[in-house]
């Protein structure tokens, strides 16, 4: 006879796991999609869901999974992220217990490990809301603007700098779609794996304004066949932006650990945990 306490489940490491690896599992599962993974729309999914948080009246961010709900999933910066959501939902419906919320953070720290990118310690701890929680439109930010808007949008969630231009490394990945943003194609040669190459490409490549009837973007001279946003070219017209960019783009080591940090912080803002352990999940290729 069993003395073990019956009580509701309580998933521990290798329940999350388990939910990792399924995740992981999926990523290449469509051989159509895009690149043939679902890896960088998931990492968008986790940031966008994650990115609404405002520091002072402590609203938004990644608890609440409100971006279900209309108006959140109507909102043009959210255009195309419907993909990711219904991708996960087999996930979900395998893992009932998993909120939607600590379930799409989790699949973009999944997402970002199994595309050659850091651990990202991971805890668990989110509530799903409801539609009352949406946060207004215009937390994300606006590609067709600069500095002083990427400072003002990221400055809002609690972030300097530094990790201002950490962040945007992600970039290395995925590609834009003119059907979500109106913006056409990816910043490297390899949008499915994680490395420092955003940054060596802003810096060493010469870039122009495409020609085209689309939203104004940049495209590298020498190829056209990658591009930059007006907020990714920011990072090199601004000199205190710069300085990192050249610092990452030297050294991959040091971009992994600060993206490893931000992006934890980020999926972190404004969430009540209630335990401070993180986990730290097997990547399948370890
Ligand atoms: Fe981003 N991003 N992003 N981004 N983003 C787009 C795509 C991706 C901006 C605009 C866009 C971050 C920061 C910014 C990803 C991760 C991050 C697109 C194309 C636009 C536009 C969407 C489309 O058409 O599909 C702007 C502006 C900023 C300002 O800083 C940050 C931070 C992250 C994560 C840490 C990823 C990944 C993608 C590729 C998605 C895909 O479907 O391939």
């Amino acid at each position: 006879s069993s003395t073990k306490p019956q009580g509701p489940f309580q998933p521990g490491k290798s329940d999350y796991q388990k939910v990792y690896n399924d995740v992981a599992e999926l990523l290449e599962s469509n051989d159509e999609y895009d690149n043939g993974s679902y890896g960088p729309v998931l990492v968008r999914l986790g940031w966008h869901a994650s990115g609404t948080y405002d520091k002072e009246s402590k609203t938004g961010g990644s608890n609440g999974a409100t971006m279900r709900f209309s108006p959140e999933s109507d909102h043009g910066a959210n255009a195309g992220l419907k993909t990711a959501r219904d991708v996960l939902q087999s996930v979900k419906d395998k893992h009932p217990w998993i909120t939607y919320s600590d379930l799409w953070t989790l699949a973009a720290v999944s997402a970002i490990q199994e595309m050659g990118g850091p651990k990202i310690p991971w805890r668990p701890g989110r509530q799903d809301g409801d539609v009352t929680a949406c946060t207004p439109d215009g937390r994300l930010p606006d590609a067709s603007k600069e500095q002083k808007h990427l400072r003002d949008i990221f400055y809002r969630m609690g972030f300097n700098d530094q990790e201002i231009v950490a962040l945007s490394g992600a970039h290395a990945l995925g590609r834009c779609h003119t059907d979500r943003s109106g913006f056409d194609g990816p910043w490297t040669f390899s949008p499915t794996v994680l490395t420092n190459d955003f940054y060596k490409l802003l810096i060493e490549e010469k870039w122009s304004w495409k020609k085209w009837s689309g939203p104004k973007q940049f495209e590298d001279v020498a190829t056209k066949s990658l591009m930059m946003l007006p907020t990714d070219m920011a990072l090199i017209k601004d000199k205190a932006f710069k300085k990192h960019v050249e610092a990452y783009a030297k050294d991959n080591e040091l971009f992994f650990k600060d993206f490893a940090d931000v992006f934890a912080k980020l999926l972190e803002l404004g969430v009540p945990f209630k335990t401070d352990e993180k986990f730290v999940f097997k990547a399948s290729t370890d």
